[in-house]
C-alpha cells in the first residue's frame, strides 16, 4: 500500500509535520464540510460561520454551534487519532496541526495541538472577549449575554473573513517549512491559509504524503497518494513507526 519511498521517510524522518481537516472526525461521526452529506450541504458557510452571519441571525448561528457541540461531545476518537497520539513521542518533533474545532485529537492524546480555526468548546464576548466557558448551558438555543457588559456570546471559532490566531498559524508554518515529512490527512484543501501548508513544506523540501480517500486540490502535487480513510492509514503508519524507529 505505501511505496518504499514513504516507508523509509517513516523510518528516517527527523521533523514530522501533520495537518488534519473534517476528514479524520467523520469517522468519529462528526460531518465534514464538504462531503455530499456534510455540513455546508445544509447550510451556507458564509451564512453560518462569519460575524456578518452571526449579527444578521444570532439565535440561527448560535443553535447551529449547540447542535455541532452536541454533535462533537458525543463523538470519540477514532482509530486514527489514538495511533497518531501513540507516535508523538517517536518524532522531534511531530508538530500537528489541525483546522479542526472537535478537540478528538487532544482526547486521543496528542499534545501541543495547533488549532488553527479555533475550537467549538470555548465562547467569548463579541463586545469585551470576555471568555464565557463554563456557564453555557449547550440545551440553551439562545445567544446567551455577556454578564460583563452585556454583549452577545459567540463560539471562539475563527470565522470566514477572521484572522486565524497569529501565533497559531506563525508556528503552523515554521514547521510546514522545517519538516522532512508532511502529511496532509482529510481535508479538501478549499480554505486558506490552512490550505497552503503542504505546498509551502513541499517547496521546502518535505516528502508530502495525502490520506484521502477522494480526490482533492492535492492528489496530482502530493509526492504520493493514500487512498484510505484516516482510520485506517494511520494505523499502518504507526506499526511502521512503531517497528523502525525508537522514542525520542
Ligand atoms: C483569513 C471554523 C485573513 C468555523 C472554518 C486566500 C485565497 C482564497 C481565499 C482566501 C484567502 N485568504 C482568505 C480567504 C478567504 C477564506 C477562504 O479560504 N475561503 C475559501 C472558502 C475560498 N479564508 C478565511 O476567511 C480565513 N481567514 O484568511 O483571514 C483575511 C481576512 C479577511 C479577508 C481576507 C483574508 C478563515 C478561514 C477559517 C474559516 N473557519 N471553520 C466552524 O468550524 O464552524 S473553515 C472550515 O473549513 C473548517 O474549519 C474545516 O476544517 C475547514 C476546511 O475544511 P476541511 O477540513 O478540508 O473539510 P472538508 O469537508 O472541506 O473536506 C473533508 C475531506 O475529508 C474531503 O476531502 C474528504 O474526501 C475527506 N474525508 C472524508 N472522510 C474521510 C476523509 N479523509 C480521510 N479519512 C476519512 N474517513
Ligand atoms: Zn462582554
Amino acid at each position: 500500500m505505501f511505496s518504499q519511498e514513504f516507508i523509509e521517510k517513516i523510518k528516517t524522518a527527523e521533523r514530522l509535520t501533520v495537518l488534519t481537516g473534517a476528514g479524520v472526525s467523520a469517522e468519529s461521526g462528526i460531518a465534514t464540510f464538504r462531503d455530499p452529506d456534510g455540513l455546508w450541504a445544509q447550510f451556507n458557510p458564509q451564512e453560518m460561520a462569519s460575524v456578518d452571519g452571526f449579527m444578521s441571525n444570532p439565535d440561527l448561528v448560535w443553535s447551529w454551534y449547540q447542535y455541532r457541540r452536541e454533535t462533537v461531545f458525543k463523538a470519540k476518537p477514532n482509530a486514527g487519532h489514538f495511533a497518531m497520539a501513540e507516535i508523538q513521542d517517536y518524532f522531534d518533533p511531530l508538530t500537528l496541526i489541525t483546522q479542526n474545532v472537535d478537540q478528538l485529537h487532544q482526547r486521543a492524546g496528542s499534545e501541543n495541538v495547533l488549532e488553527l480555526h479555533g475550537n467549538i468548546i470555548e465562547n467569548h464576548c463579541l463586545d469585551c472577549g470576555e471568555s464565557h466557558d463554563d456557564e453555557i448551558d449547550i440545551q440553551n438555543k439562545e445567544v446567551p449575554v455577556c454578564n460583563f457588559c452585556g454583549g452577545k456570546i459567540r463560539p471562539s471559532v475563527v470565522w470566514f473573513g477572521e484572522m486565524l490566531p497569529e501565533d497559531v498559524l506563525y508556528q503552523a508554518g515554521a514547521a510546514s517549512e522545517d519538516c522532512d515529512l508532511f502529511l496532509t490527512i482529510g481535508t479538501s484543501g478549499e480554505v486558506y491559509p490552512a490550505a497552503g501548508l503542504p505546498m509551502i513544506a513541499q517547496d521546502y523540501g518535505a516528502y508530502v504524503v495525502e490520506i484521502n480517500p477522494n480526490e482533492t486540490v492535492y492528489s496530482n502535487r502530493a509526492d504520493e497518494k493514500i487512498m484510505l480513510p484516516f482510520s485506517q492509514a494511520m494505523p499502518m503508519i504507526a506499526e511502521i513507526v512503531k517497528k523502525y524507529r525508537t522514542k525520542v
